[in-house]
């Protein structure tokens, strides 16, 4: 079998770093060859950008900057990390990836998404997830869970109506990609999200093998 791209998304505190973990595991325990990574990130040029992004600064970022920061970091990402391993047959476990720029920056900030698909096309040409898992849970949940975790990043500073609004571009992304998206309830306790996405991995591979 060749090396699968799975990524996994959603709103702030949502739960994706506690289900990478879980995810690694699971492709441990089904003996398949694969690295975790993140985005934004996943090299260290990449992490630099990370950095510019995330960090809270007086200076408004404008919408278009913050764009293309996002895509400069995926280039770099994909060029470095996820091509070689998906090209030499390893799996990809990604934290984010080009859904979170339509649901951040396309939905959340109004950027165009016409625009954001050039821009895939031009860092990406046709690589695409196989599989994304996308976590969902009301906004203020999530916030709540951010908050108790760390200070907030320059996003977490944002509005709730502005996570509404991504929370809203993750579900229509789900709704228009049925077949590689699928919606895990994050919201239930974290052994009932986790046997969901073990459903969704399960079906996944099983889908893979046919
Ligand atoms: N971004 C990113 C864009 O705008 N555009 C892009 O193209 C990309 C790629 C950084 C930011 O960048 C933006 C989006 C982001 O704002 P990030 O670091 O991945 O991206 O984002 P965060 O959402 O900030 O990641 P977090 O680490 O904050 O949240 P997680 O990983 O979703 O949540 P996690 O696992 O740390 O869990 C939070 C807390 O909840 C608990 C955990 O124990 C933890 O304390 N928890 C649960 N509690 C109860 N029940 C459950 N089921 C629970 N699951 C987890």
């Amino acid at each position: 079998m060749h090396g699968k791209f799975i990524t996994i998304e959603g709103t702030e505190g949502v739960g994706k770093t506690t289900n990478i973990e879980f995810i690694q595991a699971w492709l441990n325990s089904h003996q398949l060859d694969f690295i975790a990574t993140r985005e934004p990130g996943g090299t260290p040029l990449a992490e630099q950008i990370r950095e510019l992004l995330l960090m809270p600064r007086d200076e408004k970022v404008c919408p278009s900057a913050e764009l293309l920061l996002m895509f400069a970091g995926r280039a770099q990402h994909l060029d470095q990390v996820i091509l070689p391993a998906v090209q030499s047959g390893r799996w990809v476990l990604c934290d984010r990836f080009t859904d979170a720029t339509y649901a951040y920056q396309g939905y959340g900030r109004g950027m165009d998404n016409g625009l954001i698909a050039q821009l895939e096309q031009l860092v990406q040409a046709d690589l695409r997830p196989d599989l994304t898992l996308i976590l969902d849970i009301p906004v203020e949940i999530g916030l709540k869970r951010a908050s108790q975790r760390s200070t907030p990043d320059r996003f977490e500073r944002e509005q709730t109506e502005f996570f509404e609004r991504v929370r809203q571009g993750y579900l229509s992304i789900a709704t228009g990609s049925p077949e590689r998206c699928v919606v895990i309830d994050a919201s239930q306790p974290l052994e009932d999200v986790q046997r969901d996405i073990t459903g969704a991995l399960n079906d996944f591979l099983a889908q893979e093998l046919r």
